[in-house]
């Protein structure tokens, strides 16, 4: 890669320039240069700048994954008011499956190149601890070569609390793990901001369990990512001040790969009733968000581009403004849609290389802990 100088970036905005200078020379940003980052008019040189970190950690490849996305229930009881995939016991377009249903679900779309389950669900009332023991032993077992990434922070608290006695997070992980768990998904972080969270996702894990949860699976040697729920009724200050946290439990641990942020879905849930809200986020701000996060998250090797969440067309753009990854095929996604997303539900290998190669990066098909399965040069 050629050294990129600050003549390079044709920075438009003055205020830019001191924090390219620094970000150029491998500093820090504070949260006031974040900021900054956040309110630039001049979107395209925050762009580059952005580009330039991602460039310097992966150069120009842009990683995906065989995938298949898991979510064994719709039953929850947290009631977030983002949330239009959660349902009560009866309701309308509920679904709750048995281990055998789990295993016939897992059948309608293995594949011998599938690698990674990635399973998040709702917080279920009346599942015990063993199912969720069985269900990860059990798609290990059944399916080789299939690497379990299973349950967001916020349903790993609920299983503490359905343990009598109760378990610690630190139980409640290892035991995963035995039972074969290789990392962990980053849902459930929403904002971590008690005035949004408060709002939000009352019920849920708080901030600070979120980010211990993180820790503890951290130190058990589990990877993790993280999320960031934006574009509903959250500050920029807010986004900002959640990407701190992750970057300061980041420096501790070293145990995240990828930070995603989710754009606010807005059908069919109580939230966006209560905004009057049926706009998706603008691809400005999807883009922006995701530039700020590649340049302050500076010590977390990926930025993940959700096509679920932000179309393909507009995550194949992100691959020039910070996003070093594109998630995968995904095949069966369910919470998204469920809250209006007009994406399709899977995408094949073929349509992710054709959106990587055409924005002019290496594909590399990866397993779920960043293992590099294939190069394409
Ligand atoms: O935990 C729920 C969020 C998450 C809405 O770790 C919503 O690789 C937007 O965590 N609008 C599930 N978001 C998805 C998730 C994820 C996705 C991709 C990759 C990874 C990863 C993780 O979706 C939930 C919640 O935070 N969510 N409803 C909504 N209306």
């Amino acid at each position: 890669m050629t050294v990129m100088t600050l003549n390079d970036l044709q920075i438009r905005d003055k205020a830019l320039e001191p924090i390219a200078d620094k970000v150029l020379a491998g500093g820090r940003l504070s949260f006031e240069e974040g900021m900054t980052l956040f309110h630039t008019p001049d979107f395209p040189s925050l762009a580059r700048l952005a580009n330039h970190v991602r460039e310097k950690k992966v150069g120009d490849k842009a990683y995906y994954v065989h995938s298949l996305r898991l979510s064994q229930t719709n039953i929850c009881y947290v009631n977030c008011t983002f949330c239009g995939f959660q349902r009560k016991f009866g309701e309308e377009g509920v679904w709750d499956m048995d281990l055998q249903d789990v295993w016939d679900y897992v059948d309608q779309y293995y594949h011998p190149d599938l690698t990674e389950i990635h399973i998040s669900s709702g917080h279920h009332p009346k599942r015990d601890w063993q199912y969720y023991l069985d269900l990860v032993h059990g798609l290990t077992t059944r399916y080789p070569g299939v690497q379990v990434k299973a349950w967001t922070a916020a349903e790993i608290h609920h299983f503490t609390k359905i343990t009598r006695p109760r378990k610690t997070y630190r139980e409640v992980l290892s035991e995963l793990k035995e039972a074969g768990l290789v990392a962990m998904p980053g849902g459930g972080a929403e904002i971590f901001a008690e005035r949004v969270r408060r709002e939000v996702a009352r019920a849920k894990v708080t901030a600070e369990g979120w980010l211990e949860v993180h820790r503890t699976a951290h130190e058990l040697g589990i990877p993790t990512n993280a999320t960031m729920l934006y574009g509903h009724i959250e500050t920029l200050e807010e986004r900002l001040d959640h990407m701190m946290r992750l970057r300061d439990l980041q420096d501790d641990t070293g145990g995240f790969y990828s930070f995603i942020p989710l754009a606010f879905q807005p059908d069919n849930n109580q939230l966006a009733r209560e905004l009057n809200k049926s706009e998706f986020t603008t691809g400005l701000d999807d883009l922006r968000n995701l530039a700020v996060a590649r340049i302050i998250l500076d010590n977390f090797p990926h930025i993940k581009g959700y096509w679920i969440m932000i179309t393909p067309e507009l995550t194949q753009v992100t691959l020039s403004s910070g996003v070093s990854d594109i998630d995968g095929t995904i095949k069966d996604e369910r919470i998204a849609h469920a809250s209006g997303a007009n994406t399709e539900k899977g995408m094949t290998e073929g349509e992710l290389l054709r959106l990587i190669k055409d924005a002019g990066r290496t594909p590399v098909l990866r397993d779920a802990l960043y293992k590099e399965l294939k190069v394409y040069a």
